[in-house]
């Protein structure tokens, strides 16, 4: 018969999870000897923060849920901002924690706080093991984990637990795709028609859509249709910037000029739209919205929701995709005009090295199906708007959670997942700080990752907001001198470039050799100014 520690690493491999991320304590022992065995891999990671990161990106790649763990107190706090991260990116994810007793949980006694409500504003569900159901506790929090909206379970593990011996349970563990009920027939059918009614309807493709993987789906209504679409930042890759019907991506850089397409339409069709990324009335013109999702639209109440469809996103999708081809007043010739007048503002100037220069030599380098994470900061409202996406899944951000320090531990979970890829990592130097560690973690798995740090010695977000209030800069400074002042970190080697040749000559060694490297591009980023925080109406 097998104990708890047996049963519960038997359950997660049964289920198809490879990784276990975390930090140990004492109680974790025998659940990691039990892994071991049982051909589960435990990650050790340098924070409990970047478990958790991982563990949601690995769920992201891989459609299984991800795993992370944390011990009591202050483990259980640092793996928080990971399981957060899973909660507002959407995320299927089983987050583990050490749990004192029965007799302790109520005492006051070492690194005893109670996780059951630490957890319970950032999983959808959290609950404590028990011996008697085991693999029923896990099965059912993969599939709370699963169903749309997707998201993190948290799951208290008491400390005695581990070496008792379980009852046989009879409850399947396997995971089974979950797929919403259909959309209602009638309020499709209404959708349909507002669309058909409008002038100029714009398709606003979201979160939820990529998350689906829809793109083909979305394909086949905008080639029927015609009409602009705008994407948010994480549903890049939906459609490809240069189809006709390309609009541009919500609220990043040059904001301001995308608005010129949407602020002229007189329909927002919402298709797989998940507020999380940017509510509705952050940049919506004030016209009907029809909102087509697999939850129930969220929008300021002065606007109009003129239709809300909620149920399975594809055959939403397949309808609108099958309507005979909508007649509106919209000019693609000026859309195709305005679209090359913002990629154009989005090149860099010849002979400057600013963040634009990096990320286009950095496209120029990784392969098509190569993936690149990107932190939070200025330089992902750039990402946002100027890296070509051939496909979703190709860029991977967070802009729910939005918490810097994601690119780094993403890429490693990127990359422990598809370790055929190229895979880069794309951060500012303030969030590289945030997760420097994990260089330690890459180094020890021997993963070819590439981590291109933008070092322009600042928060440049913060630094250009204050900018825009007309403060001093003050607080955002980061260093003296130089950010690695070595060619080493953590033993990771460290390429120091200037200027674009001596970035492309870096990433091309980079990327040939066989375990991580630091490309630390010394970048002027005063053009961050000009192109990100603007308007958004
Ligand atoms: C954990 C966390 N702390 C603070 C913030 C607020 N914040 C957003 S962007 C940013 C600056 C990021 O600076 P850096 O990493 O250097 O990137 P850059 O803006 O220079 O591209 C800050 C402080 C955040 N999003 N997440």
């Amino acid at each position: 018969m097998d104990t708890v520690a047996e049963k519960l690493a038997g359950t997660l491999r049964d289920i198809g999870i490879r990784y276990v991320f975390g930090i140990p304590g004492g109680p974790w022992i025998p659940y990691m000897e039990a892994m071991r065995t049982r051909g589960i891999e435990f990650v050790l990671v340098a924070n409990e923060a970047s478990a958790g990161i991982m563990a949601d990106v690995c769920a992201r790649i891989t459609g299984v849920p991800g795993a992370c763990h944390g011990t009591f107190g202050p483990g259980a706090t640092n793996l928080s901002t990971g399981v957060g991260c899973a909660y507002l990116d959407r995320s299927p994810l089983l987050a583990f924690t050490s749990e004192q007793s029965e007799a302790m949980l109520k005492r006051t006694t070492q690194m005893n706080i109670d996780h059951q409500a630490l957890f319970a504003p950032i999983t959808k569900w959290t609950t404590r093991l028990t011996r008697d159901a085991v693999a029923e506790t896990i099965g059912k929090a993969v599939q709370v984990a699963m169903t749309e909206v997707p998201g993190p379970v948290h799951i208290g593990v008491p400390t005695d637990l581990a070496d008792i011996t379980v009852p046989e349970e009879t409850t399947p563990t396997t995971l089974d795709p979950h797929i919403p009920s259909p959309p209602d027939r009638a309020v499709l059918e209404k959708a349909g028609e507002l669309f058909r009614k409008a002038r100029r309807p714009l398709l606003a493709v979201g979160l939820t859509a990529a998350r689906m993987k829809l793109n083909k789906e979305l394909a086949e209504v905008v080639q029927r249709h015609m009409v602009p679409v705008v994407l948010t930042p994480m549903a890049k890759g939906m459609l490809l910037e240069n189809h006709p019907c390309y609009a541009g991506v919500l609220f990043h850089a040059l904001s301001d000029h995308v608005a010129k397409t949407y602020r002229d339409a007189d329909c927002v069709i919402g298709i797989g739209y998940d507020p999380v990324e940017f509510n509705y009335e952050e940049w919506m013109p004030d016209v009907p919205l029809v909102h087509l999702d697999t939850s129930p639209a969220d929008i300021d109440k002065g606007y109009h929701l003129a239709c809300d469809v909620v149920g399975d996103l594809r055959q939403s999708l397949a309808y609108l995709a099958n309507m005979a081809p909508v007649e509106t007043a919209w000019d693609l010739d000026a859309l195709a005009k305005n679209r090359e007048v913002m990629f154009e503002s989005l090149k860099p100037s010849p002979g400057s090295f600013g963040p634009r220069a990096a990320l286009e030599v950095l496209r120029e380098i990784l392969p098509q199906d190569g993936i690149m994470t990107c932190d939070v900061g200025a330089h992902t409202h750039l990402i946002g708007q100027q890296w070509p996406t051939p496909a979703p899944g190709l860029q991977i951000m967070t802009n729910g959670w939005s918490s810097m320090g994601f690119g780094v531990p993403a890429a490693i979970g990127a990359k422990l997942c598809l370790p055929e890829r190229a895979v880069a990592c794309v951060s500012g130097d303030g969030g590289f700080l945030m997760m420097a560690g994990e260089m330690i973690t890459a180094r020890r798995l021997g993963l070819n990752v590439v981590f291109v740090i933008l070092a322009d010695n600042e928060l440049s977000l913060i630094h250009v907001k204050q900018e825009r209030r007309g403060y001093d800069h003050y607080g955002v400074g980061l260093f003296n001198g130089h950010l690695f002042a070595s060619d080493h970190l953590f033993g990771v080697p460290v390429l120091t470039v200037t200027d674009v040749s001596e970035m492309r000559e870096a990433l091309r060694t980079a990327f040939s050799g066989d375990g991580p490297c630091i490309v630390e591009a010394v970048i002027d980023g005063t053009e961050y100014s000009e192109l990100v925080a603007r308007r958004n109406k």
